[in-house]
Order: structure tokens, then sequence, then C-alpha cells
């Protein structure tokens, strides 16, 4: 069983984010303010549910599945994009494919060095953020 991700976790730090806002779609002005952002994630298991919120000054984006079950994923207030979204563990990562407009992507978390680890992917573009626990 991998190690639990749940938790509340602040970012330390988070490279690429422009290249992902990009590739995305973002505007600048969106980009400049999301640039300066701390993010916050809040991961909850709730029986087999997830609840993932990140937290920030600026926006929040709360969404909920189930390991293996395809949901309907609407990235309000980020890209503002429908995607068919399916998570799935795959070894110690815990992978979620977004099936959409946008070709390649996705995103990972995993755990290492007591830190939970994300990698949001869209198109050639990779962000890599990291998180410290703070409960
Ligand atoms: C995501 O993570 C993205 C979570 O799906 C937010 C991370 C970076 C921002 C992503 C795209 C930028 C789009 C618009 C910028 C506008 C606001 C930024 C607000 C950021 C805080 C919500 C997967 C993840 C798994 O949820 O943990």
């Amino acid at each position: 069983m991998p190690v639990s991700l749940c938790g509340t976790w602040d970012m330390v730090s988070n490279v690429n984010l422009e290249g992902y806002m990009i590739a995305l779609g973002i505007g600048l002005y969106t980009r400049k303010i999301a640039l300066k952002l701390k993010h916050r994630k809040v991961i909850e298991q709730v029986g087999d549910q997830y609840v993932v919120k990140t937290l920030s000054t600026f926006r929040n984006y709360t969404f909920s599945f189930r390991v293996n079950e395809e949901f309907e994923e609407f990235t309000k207030g980020l890209d503002g994009r429908h995607c068919k979204s399916l998570v799935a563990w795959e070894g110690n990562k815990l992978v979620c494919i977004q099936k959409g407009e946008k070709k390649n992507r996705f995103w990972a978390h995993w755990i290492e060095d007591d830190k939970l680890h994300l990698e949001l992917h869209c198109e050639d573009q990779v962000c890599k953020q990291v998180f410290k626990r703070v409960i």
C-alpha cells in the first residue's frame, strides 16, 4: 500500500509554473498573479473518495474522485476546461490523466523525503512543485 498523501501541505518550491500556464493558455495578467502565490494543498480521504484542495489567497481549486473511476473534471478558476479524468496508483505515484482539449495533460503526486511532490504536465511543459507537511 503506498504511503498516504493525506494531510495539509504548504508549497516550498514551484518550478516552471509559467511554462505550464502558457501551455494552458492562461493570460499574462493572471499568470503574473499566480506566480506569486504560495499554494496550500489539503488532501483528505473519506472512505474511497479523495478530496484535493489547492488553496491560495487568489483562488481555490477543489475536486474529488475515486481511484480507478473516471470523472468529469471542470478546472474552474484555472483554465476553465472540461476533462475526462482518471486517477490511478502507478507504483508509489498517484497519477491523474486529464483527457480533453490539451495533449499530454496529467499530474502525478508522490511522497519523497517526507515532502509531497507534484508534477503538472501539459503538452511539452512540466511544472514541478514540492510541499512540506503542516499537519
Ligand atoms: C491542478 O493540480 C492545478 C492546481 O490541477 C493549481 C496549480 C497550479 C495552477 C494551475 C494552472 C494555472 C491556471 C490558472 C492560474 C490561476 C490561478 C492560480 C490559482 C492556483 C491555486 C488554485 C492538480 C492537483 C493535484 O490538484 O493536487
